[in-house]
């Protein structure tokens, strides 16, 4: 088969781009190595930053987030029991978006299923081909059936264990990598939020997150281990190990029940560049990790895809390769600073088993300072919210 534009992964960055495309009258494949019911069975980001938010109604793919997602105004950090909030009014005058992903994915699903879009699922064998000459294409098997795609450009939004990214080779590719020492085990749990904001924990015992789907969906986070594994925290040691990370008074509030969703996601900070050669573009996870910490891997996957599905729609329809040159340089310029805020934010945030006292008090140091410092809060709030596209 032909097609303008392959796409390798059917999740949120293949999907927005393919939408976004789509509707500039780009023809697309979408090459998802999984079942459509597996995608949308992952639980991950649940904050949309204002310019995901835009993209998403741009897709045509925002009307149930504007009727069920939540606005967020400003969100809680705590250091034990004293807390502090950062207005993102006042700071960034804009709010951020509780939307999850899943239901993000589910919506542009149904988005590309109304333009007919062609999706593909349970691809295996996918591999990329010719991605240096001007002819690249896509082989793959589908339910045992050899296929080819034949394309003018491949997108590889294919995650941080694709097959995209090593498909640039070793001596063209720079990597940049931070593994941190602990992990995040998330709970989701049929519970009303145990606050109307998330609270950003920091505590001796190790970081804590109270976020949320709906006001009847909550999603908790405490730092563990790298070693634990999930069976080592039944519901009950997980609830009473997030009291104890929460100021009492939210902690005595808490409404606890069993986990629906249960699992450990260690933390990284990771770039590829460039994020193109050839014909070939990356995209989101397959270029780039950060630690959830700033809530900014889903967003920036929307960061690549504003960037790339511009530039895609001048080349495939006016024949204006500016935007593709100019692809990778534009678009790490935002992720390496979503990387920064991202390592800053977890590395105020985290209890590190080999920081000294002197480390450790940096942490409580920068604390006071955002506690007491209207323009520090505001500096995070401009981040958290998202920078410019
Ligand atoms: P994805 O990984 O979502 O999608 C890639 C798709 O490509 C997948 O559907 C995969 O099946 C497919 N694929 C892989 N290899 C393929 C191949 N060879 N051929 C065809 N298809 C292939 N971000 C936050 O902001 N907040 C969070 O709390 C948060 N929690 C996370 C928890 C976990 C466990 C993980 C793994 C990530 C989390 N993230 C979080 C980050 C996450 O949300 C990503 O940033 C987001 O999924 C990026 O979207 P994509 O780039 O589309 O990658
Ligand atoms: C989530 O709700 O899953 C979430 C929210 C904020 C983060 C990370 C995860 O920083």
């Amino acid at each position: 088969m032909r097609t303008q534009v392959a796409i390798i992964g059917g999740g949120p960055a293949g999907l927005l781009l393919s939408q976004l495309l789509n509707l500039a009258g780009v023809e697309t494949v979408v090459i998802e190595r999984k079942s459509r019911d597996y995608v949308l069975s992952r639980i991950r980001a649940g904050v949309l930053e204002w310019g995901t938010v835009e993209l998403l109604r741009q897709a045509r793919a925002g009307d149930r987030m504007d009727r069920e997602g939540i606005l967020h105004g400003g969100c809680l950090m705590s250091d034990g029991d004293r807390v502090f909030r950062i207005d993102f009014h006042q700071g960034a005058g804009r709010p951020v978006m509780v939307y999850g992903q899943t239901e993000v994915t589910r919506d542009l699903y149904a988005a590309q299923d109304a333009l007919g879009a062609t999706i593909l699922h349970e691809c295996e064998d996918v591999a990329l081909h010719d991605l240096d000459g001007e002819a690249p294409f896509v082989t793959l098997t589908r339910h045992g059936q050899p296929l080819r795609v034949d394309c003018a450009y491949v997108a590889g939004c294919d995650g941080f264990h694709g097959v995209s990214r090593p498909a640039i080779p070793a001596s063209v590719r720079r990597e940049f990598e931070k593994v941190y020492p602990f992990g995040w085990l998330g709970v989701l749990s049929a519970t009303p939020p145990v606050s109307d904001e998330l609270i950003y924990a920091r505590h001796d015992r190790g970081f804590a997150l109270a976020s949320m789907r709906s006001p009847v969906l909550s999603r908790y986070y405490i730092q563990v281990p790298l070693t634990d594994r999930v069976e080592d925290w039944p519901d009950d040691r997980f609830w009473a190990e997030l009291k104890r990370r929460l100021p009492a008074d939210v902690a005595a509030r808490l409404v606890t029940g069993p986990a629906i969703e249960k699992s450990i996601a260690p933390l990284r900070s990771f770039v590829c560049e460039p994020m193109r050669w050839g014909r070939l573009f990356l995209c989101g996870d397959a270029a780039h990790i950060v630690p959830p910490t700033g809530a900014k891997g889903l967003n920036l996957a929307a960061s690549d895809v504003h960037y790339l599905s511009r530039a895609l729609i001048a080349a495939c329809t006016r024949g204006d390769l500016a935007g593709i040159d100019r692809y990778s340089a534009e678009a790490l310029a935002r992720v390496w600073k979503a990387m920064r805020f991202s390592w800053q934010l977890t590395m105020l945030l985290h209890r590190f088993p080999d920081h000294s006292p002197y480390e450790r008090g940096m942490q409580e140091a920068e604390l006071d300072w955002l506690r007491n410092s209207p323009i520090a809060r505001a500096a995070l709030a401009e981040n958290y919210t998202g920078l410019p596209f």
